[in-house]
Formats: structure tokens, sequence, C-alpha cells
């Protein structure tokens, strides 16, 4: 193991430390000794130290060194104003940054593309200025995905990656524990700092059987997350093993990873295999599997390790499955899905299809999609939905335009969007039904949460396979199974459609495309990174208050959310993306999705200074001018969905002093810590129900110690006050991001001393 292995073409300084992790590995064994689980040893072997650490699943907080960093154009913008503010000249992790959330979706790729180049040239430029001059890779607008990007590119067996973005975890899929952070938490490691995890519990799912017929890999991440829900996965790495790998394609794995995210796990991971070797030898890659072959024993589970929770799925017996609308882990099987569909009202007609997004849109799945696309051409039938298709990348686009797929595609009445997230994110300038008009869409993304892709709360949004998304826009209705329902060709004759199939890696080798990254040049000291005082999109940071050391009484709260609420109901993106990189101005739209409990209405709340009910945000900023502290009650899994940042940095800019929930999404929770929130849980659930909005708390944040509850008096608008006690999951250093203000003020505090 003792090579100089590089860990991708790109980058000629990073190398793939094999033999240090498997030292760091002997250490934990001879501390441990017992059997590890594959994700266990991955953490393990990445400790920043192995002798000293306490390791306890689901207990102790892990100190690590990832081996890289990855950052999407939405979310890098906070992360690098947060790395500058730090002060430190350049990375010292290798990171990159990938340009794909900014693309809205109009008319097609290419004028797409075009168009977001120069409504977005402000923020590419100081994102590729600051790339240079922090010796971080740059992926250009069009060059894909971030996932698939990694994927392709960057990834690689047995490795640590923190992304910003919650879907990080599709690398997976080619067995590297790739985790889904906040851009506080990307500042650490590319400021050279140890990363902070609380050590995982493990969820194994034992895969027997075999995928066949219309059965894809997607299939057993709608099926696990049917079983585990929302939250069933907070706190767990979920670990795939058995004899049904053989059945699964590296990126089919990695679709199962990627949308591992909507069951808040921390990541999801498969063994490092076969299946794994062929497809970093068909992305140039031969010496990076080559390596991993030499260090395989260590990139799988150890015979008999345990896990916190298994589960069992046999392939042969899955069916295809669709969830939704509104939650992704509504798991519906394909047999009941029409009786489902009468006896929940909903909307029949499927007005959009859409295959792609960084979750389904591997050579694999394209050449499935595109199957069944040629077996209805051949029946003179079209897709009768609108049908999009968003490549995930560069290299996938330039792939299935030189075998064929997307030409099929475009023939079965498809529009071939930009390589980019596009509808997934709600860039997308949906004309075909108006706002509030009640219809359904079926993706095959990851996630459907209300309003999420065309900002119209009405649009019930459905996920499933590609497969399924592609035979469904032939029917035109959501009562269509292919496996059973027969259609009519254009003579009126019956015929059931062929289950698809398709070549899991191009037979030709991959196309690459067009070159669309720019690697940090040699000379950075002549880059300067550009941010104008005046621009509306981009706004230096200043460093947030400390805590003043009382506690804080007689708070109002803002708002008592009821229900979900997702950093999709706490920061919109759509059109709210284009502020990510200027704090004040993306403030305007703080929890302006959250339902209030008061009145069953988002985004209206009353002012308890003045008895007025207005928006959100601004009596955010009323509290703010009048220097009174306030706090937000929320419910389950508060904060789940996206890694966003601006999602605690809002409240925080707007004057809040506490998230109060029943409980948090994980990367939400760290994100509240860094930013120099509280976020405190109900020790008792019930207590949520107790308190009403017109009430006044009194958080004794003085009493915030490691393991110990705080007291909150609540003074109730009728009535005598009483105490309810809350929990945290605050360790000694984190608590010094709140009594510094965040974490980066202790950052800069421990720099100077
Ligand atoms: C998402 O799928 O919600 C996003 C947009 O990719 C986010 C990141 C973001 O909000 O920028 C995520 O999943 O983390
Ligand atoms: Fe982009 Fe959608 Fe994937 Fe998020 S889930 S990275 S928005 S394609």
């Amino acid at each position: 193991l003792d090579k100089k292995v590089r860990q991708n073409n790109l980058e000629e300084n990073s190398f793939i430390n094999y033999k240090k992790m498997s030292e760091n590995l002997a250490i934990v064994r001879s501390r441990l000794n017992r059997p590890l689980t594959f994700a266990e040893k991955i953490l393990y072997s990445h400790l920043d130290d192995p002798h000293g650490q306490d390791i306890e699943r689901g207990v102790s907080y892990l100190k690590l060194r990832p081996d890289r960093v990855a950052m999407q154009d939405a979310t890098a913008q906070m992360a690098i104003l947060q790395f500058i503010s730090s002060g430190i000249p350049s990375v010292r992790a290798p990171s990159s940054v990938h340009c794909d959330h900014l693309i809205e979706a109009q008319v097609g790729g290419a004028q797409d593309l075009d168009r977001a180049v120069s409504v977005n040239k402000e923020v590419y430029d100081f994102l590729s200025s600051a790339c240079a001059k922090y010796n971080i890779g740059f992926w250009k607008p069009g060059s894909g995905i971030i996932h698939q990007t990694v994927l392709e590119w960057l990834a690689f067996p047995g490795g640590l990656l923190i992304g910003t973005d919650s879907h990080t975890p599709n690398a997976g899929g080619l067995s590297m524990a790739a985790i889904g952070v906040g851009g506080a938490d990307a500042v650490d490691v590319m400021a050279g700092l140890p990363w902070e995890l609380k050590a995982p519990k493990v969820i194994g799912v034992n895969l027997t059987g075999k995928l066949n017929g219309w059965t894809a890999p997607k299939d057993i991440i709608l099926k696990v997350a049917g079983i585990l829900t929302v939250k069933g996965g907070t706190g767990s790495i979920v670990e795939y093993f058995g004899s049904g790998l053989d059945s699964i394609s590296c990126t089919g794995m990695a679709t199962v990873c990627n949308m591992g995210a909507e069951i808040g796990a921390t990541t999801s991971l498969f063994p490092f295999g076969d299946r794994q070797y062929d497809f970093l030898a068909a992305t140039n890659r031969k010496h990076v599997g080559d390596f991993a072959r030499e260090y395989a024993k260590e990139l799988r589970a150890d015979e008999g390790a345990e896990y916190d929770q298994l589960i069992e799925i046999n392939l042969s017996e899955l069916e295809p499955h669709i969830n939704g609308p509104f939650t992704p882990d509504l798991a519906t099987p394909i047999s009941k899905f029409s009786e489902a569909v009468k006896a929940n009202g909903w909307p029949e007609e499927l007005k959009v299809a859409l295959i792609g997004s960084c979750t389904n849109s591997s050579y694999e799945d394209m050449s499935r999609g595109a199957s069944i696309a040629r077996d209805a051409l051949a029946h003179g039938l079209k897709a009768k939905s609108t049908f999009l298709v968003t490549p995930g990348s560069e290299q996938i686009r330039a792939t299935i335009a030189r075998d064929g797929q997307l030409q099929t595609f475009e023939e079965f009445g498809g529009v071939v969007l930009a390589n980019a997230c596009g509808p997934c994110i709600g860039q997308w300038d949906r004309r075909d039904v108006k706002k509030g008009e009640k219809n359904s869409i079926v993706s095959s993304y990851n996630r459907n949460f209300t309003g999420r892709n065309d900002a119209n709360p009405a649009t019930h949004a459905f996920v499933a396979s590609p497969d399924l998304v592609v035979a469904m826009s032939i029917a035109g209705t959501l009562h269509f199974n292919p496996l059973t329902d027969k259609l009519k060709d254009k003579d009126g004759n019956e015929f059931l459609l062929a289950p698809p199939s398709g070549d899991s890696l191009p037979a030709k080798g991959y196309d690459p495309g067009q070159n669309t990254y720019q690697a940090p040049p040699p000379n950075r000291d002549a880059v300067s990174v550009q941010v104008s005082p005046s621009s509306d999109r981009l706004q230096l940071l200043s460093p947030f208050n400390a805590w003043d050391g009382k506690d804080a009484l007689d708070c109002p709260i803002l708002i008592k959310a009821q229900g979900k609420t997702t950093t999709d109901h706490i920061s919109a993106a759509g059109a709210w993306l284009k502020y990510r990189g200027h704090l004040d101005n993306i403030s305007n739209n703080c929890l302006i999705g959250a339902i209030n409990s008061a009145n069953g209405e988002a985004n209206k709340v009353k002012n308890q200074t003045t008895g007025q009910w207005d928006a959100v945000p601004a009596v955010a900023r009323d509290y703010k001018a009048k220097g009174i502290k306030w706090v937000v009650i929320g419910d389950w899994n508060y904060g789940e969905g996206s890694s966003r940042e601006h999602a605690a940095l809002e409240p925080r800019h707007l004057g809040g002093l506490a998230i109060i929930t029943r409980s948090f999404a994980r990367i939400h929770e760290t994100n509240l810590k860094k930013q120099g929130m509280l976020p405190l849980t109900f020790s008792d659930p019930a207590d949520y129900d107790r308190i009403q909005p017109d009430d006044r708390v009194d958080i004794l944040c003085t009493e915030l110690a490691p393991g110990k509850p705080v007291t909150m008096r609540v003074h109730p608008k009728d009535g005598s006050p009483y105490e309810v006690k809350l929990s945290h999951t605050f360790n000694e250093g984190q608590i010094e991001w709140f009594k510094n203000g965040s974490a980066l003020n202790t950052m800069a505090k421990m720099a100077q001393n």
C-alpha cells in the first residue's frame, strides 16, 4: 500500500492514503477488538487521533480528516465567503466547486446555459476567481451536477468526502463515505481543522435475490424510505450488502445512496467490488481501481460485524414503487398506485414527466429510458405528457448524444435541458399550469416537498425510477401500470411495453464532451477576488456578536411552526437562489414557507410587540431593531432536506436565539450550532403542544453544559408560568461556538491566540 497513487486525473498532488488508513484501522481494531462495519472502517481510518478518540456509536463526537471537499454554486458562495473571513491563504484539503444550481430551465440546454452564464455572471466570476485564488478546482456551468461529476471524476473507494449539499452521499455507490454538510463545516476542513461528526449508528440492509424486469435500483431506496420514513436514518449510516449486489450497477448503487438523504441518513455505502472497478476503469481511473483491489479487504464489512438495525430486501420480489406526493417516504408499490390515486383524489392526468437529476442520470438510466421510448415510437406513440430530460453531466450528455439515446428522447417529444439541477430545485419557468392549479408530475428525482419544483403548492410531485417515469409519460395518466396495462398503438391494437433494458456502461467508452474544468493556476498571488459593495447578490460577512453571558428573558415566539418544516420552508430555493451569496437579501425569505400553528397559514405571524399580523421576515426584523431576542418552535425532524446553511444563517442574522423543536435533521442542527444559535429539543415532546404562539419564554442559557438539559420558563398569555426541560447535543467545543457568537468567531479567536 506504500505507493503514490493519485486520487484522480486532474489534481497532480492529491493522493490516496491507504497506508495511513490501514495503520489507523489497526490502532482502532486493537482498541475495540470486534468486527467492524464498512462504514466504521472508513470513518475510523480517517480519525485525527486514532489512539485517543472515544468511540461509541451514537454517542462520541469523532474528529475526522476528510480526503476532499466538494461544494455546489448555491452553497459554495457562503462557504467561500466564510473561508475568506478566516484569512487563510489557500485550502488545506483538495476541494472543488461545481456550477449546477443556478441554471434555469426554460427552453432547452444550450440557450438556457447561455442565459444563465450572463444572468449569473457576477456570481460565477466571484466563484471562479475565488477558486483560482484559494487553490480550488472549478467546474464551470454546463459541467453537470456536483454529485455526478464527483462520481465520474473525483470519488474513490474508502475515501471520506464532505460536500455542501445533502445528496453528497451519491458517491457511496463508489464505496466512498460522502457526507452532506453546511458551508461552515466545509470551512473547517478547508482551513485544516479536523471535522467533527457524532459517531453514527449503522443500519445494515441485506439485499438478496436479483433485480429484474421493471424493477430498478431506485426502487430499493423508495422501499427503504417507506420503511424508515424521513427521519428513520437520522444519526445513522446505511450500509448495503448481500448476494443481491451482483445485479446492481455502480451507478445504480449511487442512486440508492443519493436518496438516502431523504431518510435523514448521514450517508449510505456499498462495498467495493467488480462493479466499482469496472466503473473506475470506464472513467479512466483503472489505476484507482487496481489500488483499491489491493486494499479490498478493508473496503467491506468484517465478517460478523453488527448493525444497530437490520433490514432485509429480496430484490426478486421487489416491486417498482412511486413515492409521494409532498414527501419522499410515502411509498406505494405500482400495483396499488392506481387505487391510491383514486382513494386520495390525486390529480389523475400526468402533466409533466421528468428524468435525470443527480439521482438518476447515469448511462444505464438513460439507456433503459430510451429503450422504453423506442418501444413506444415503434408503435407510433410519443410522450403524451410534457417530457423533460436533465443529463447529470456533460460526459453523460455527450455520450448519449453519440450513442443515440438523446435523439430518441427528442423524437419521443422530449426536451433535453442543460446539464444542471433545473426543475429539481425550482429553476423551472413552468408555463403549462397556473399557480394554485392542482396537477400531477412524476420525476426520477429524489425530493418532492410542496412547491419545490415549480413553486406551485398545488402541484402533486411524485418520485419513481426513470423507467416508470418514461412509461407513464406515454399513457399520460397516473393510472397506468406498465407491468400489467396495455397501450393502444397507432392503429388501435393493444400492446404491452417490453421491460426496459440497457447497458450499465457505454460499450464505446464515455465521451467526455466539452472540457469545462478550470484548474487553479500556478501563480495564484496575482488573482484578485471581487465583491462589489453595491451588489445585490454578494455581500461580505461581518462577524456575529458574541453571547452577552446572560439568560434570555421574555422572548417572543416568532412562529410556532406546525408539521413538516423542511429547509425549503425555512429558506426557499427557486427564485431565491439568486441571493445565496447575500445574507441580508436572502433573509427576506426566512421561514416564509413554514405553517403558523396560530392560523394554519404561511408567512403570516403576529408581531407580539404591536399586535399586528405581518410577514415572518418583517416581524423578525422589527424585533431585531427593538433589540428583542426571539425563538422559533418547531415540530419533528425540523430542517429536513437540504444542507443549505442559509436556513440557519438567516434566523441568526435576524436576531433569533433558539430553535426549539421535537427533533432536528442532522445537518440543520449542526448548521444552527455553527452559526451561534441554540438548537434545543423538548425533553418531553408533548410540551410542543402545551406551548402557545402568544406565550413568552425565558431561556436559561447560563445552564448550557454538555449532557444537561436547559430550562425554559414559559409565561403563557393567560395562566401561570411553568418550566419545561430542553435537551441538546452540544459538546464542550460547540458551546464555545455559542459563547463566541459562531464557529467562525471561535476559529478567529484560536488563530489570534
Ligand atoms: C437540494 O436538493 O435541496 C439542494 C438544492 O441541492 C440542496 C442544497 C442547497 O440548498 O443549495 C441540498 O440538498 O443540500
Ligand atoms: Fe441538484 Fe436536485 Fe440533486 Fe439537489 S437534488 S443536487 S437540486 S439535482
